[in-house]
């Protein structure tokens, strides 16, 4: 408990992270673009009647939250700031930007 208190205080970015939501619909994701802070979560949330994937190649992170189906979410939390791709590897057409801030 006294680390955590310790972790909270010296690390407001962290205390103050933020919850987003990225829906993937229609074959396409529901935002172009987001802006959010290092720290931040993102929920990755699959409304389709059918499979999607999330992937990013980008530098400053990269992850690959697999396939899942309709109704699920995956997240992920930024912990480097920067410019992500993000992708579905099954719809190569489906990409949207995630801009890290520190
Ligand atoms: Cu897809």
């Amino acid at each position: 408990m006294k680390h955590l208190l310790a972790l909270l205080f010296f690390c407001p970015a962290l205390a103050m992270a933020a919850d987003h939501t990225v829906a993937q619909k229609g074959k396409a994701f529901s935002v172009a673009s987001l802006a959010i802070k290092v720290g931040d979560k993102v929920a990755f949330r699959n409304d389709d009647p059918f499979a999607h994937n999330i992937f990013t190649l980008s530098d400053p992170m990269q992850f690959d939250l697999g396939t899942y189906p309709q109704g699920q979410a995956k997240s992920v939390t930024f912990t480097k700031a920067g410019q992500y791709e993000i992708e579905c590897a099954i719809h190569p057409e489906m990409k949207m930007l995630i801009n890290v801030k520190p």
